[in-house]
């Protein structure tokens, strides 16, 4: 272990970050899970040191194969001679720091690589705690010099959708059999991917679920970029090197029409305005007494109070606060 007295400020945990130090990576992700402020501190130290990883993010139903789909990536990926980093994110999992077991064991082959590091996260506070904590940890294996950075996320609600929502280029994992087109016509799905994989080819059904996700596809306008079906058996590996060429074009064509950069400043820009309205949602409600804040809800609930006064009076108190 670091003795923590060792590295006394977060330019030092940086460097150690940046020169590729494991443990010291292993420490700032937690600083940023316990939401401890050295975290943030080494991130702004880092930043001008990312930008430069790829960063792929893979999502989709629960159990869709998106682990193993991730553990033949990385595969294909270091063939290719390019390292790895891979956070795997369960927001129903209350365990975190590589303690989730179905991604350990999907994805354990990668102990004693020096081209791997995989991290796995789950939610211990708010969601929006985990997709902070998730952002983080992606900058900080960009800035550790990670070629790739793969994302796993379940696709099952809006928060993970989100989270995923950061990546470079998004991997949406189909598979059949799970009754009619609920996944693929699921609000957002197709908005969301840049390639499609329809996992577990081996089983009846994928060709149909391929076909509604092309009639679907068919139906968007893509100027710049029509996202392909690729049927993969995760599995065998089968299909996941035109998966990863499908991945490797999509970010290729980012790059050509100029549009990476405006992609990643439009998430950044979304992320920093929502910790900005975090902060000032937190900053007013904790600028009240819990007490009056409950007979001001219960004025609002018994209509002696209108939504749009209170509003006016929150802000107005929380400004004359600042003003002073
Ligand atoms: N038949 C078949 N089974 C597969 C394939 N890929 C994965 N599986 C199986 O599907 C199950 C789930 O695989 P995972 O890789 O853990 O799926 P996941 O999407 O990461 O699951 P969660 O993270 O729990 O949502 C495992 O039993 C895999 O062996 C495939 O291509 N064909
Ligand atoms: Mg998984």
């Amino acid at each position: 272990m670091i003795k923590e007295k060792e590295v006394s400020n977060p330019n030092e945990w940086a460097e150690r970050v940046a020169g590729g130090d494991r443990r010291a990576l292993a420490r700032v992700i937690s600083f940023l899970e316990n939401d401890d402020d050295r975290g943030v501190a080494v991130l702004k130290e880092l930043y001008a040191r990312t930008g430069r990883a790829h960063v792929i993010g893979i999502t989709g139903p629960p159990g869709a194969g998106k682990s193993s789909l991730a553990d033949k990536i990385i595969r294909e990926l270091r063939s290719q001679g390019k390292t790895v980093g891979v956070v795997a994110v369960d927001p129903t999992s209350p365990f975190s720091g590589g303690a989730i077991l179905g991604d350990r064991v999907r994805m354990q082959g990668w102990t004693g690589d020096a081209g791997v590091y995989i991290r796995s996260m789950g939610t211990r506070g708010s969601l929006g705690g985990l997709a902070r904590a998730t952002y983080g940890t992606i900058q900080l294996l960009d800035a550790a010099g990670f070629d790739c950075v793969l994302v796993e996320t379940v696709g099952v609600g809006q928060s993970e959708v989100d989270i995923v929502r950061v990546a470079d280029t998004v991997v949406v994992v189909a598979v059949p059999g799970l009754g009619d087109d609920i996944q693929v016509s699921k609000a957002g799905i197709t908005e969301i991917g840049d390639v499609f994989a329809v996992n577990k080819a081996d089983l009846p059904g994928s060709e149909r679920v391929a076909t509604e996700l092309e009639l679907m596809l068919d139906l968007g306008s893509h100027p710049i970029w029509r996202p392909p079906v690729v049927l993969t058996v995760a599995a065998t590996g089968q299909g996941v090197s035109e998966l990863v060429q499908a991945v490797q074009q999509h970010y290729q064509t980012l790059q050509e029409e100029g549009k990476l950069a405006e992609r990643r400043l439009a998430r950044e820009k979304e992320a920093l305005l929502l910790r900005l309205v975090e902060r000032v949602r937190r900053e007013i409600l904790s600028s009240w007494a819990e007490r009056e804040l409950t007979e001001l809800w219960a004025a609002l609930s018994a209509r002696r109070l209108d939504p749009y006064t209170l509003e006016e009076k929150l802000y107005n108190a929380w400004k004359g606060a600042r003003d002073e």
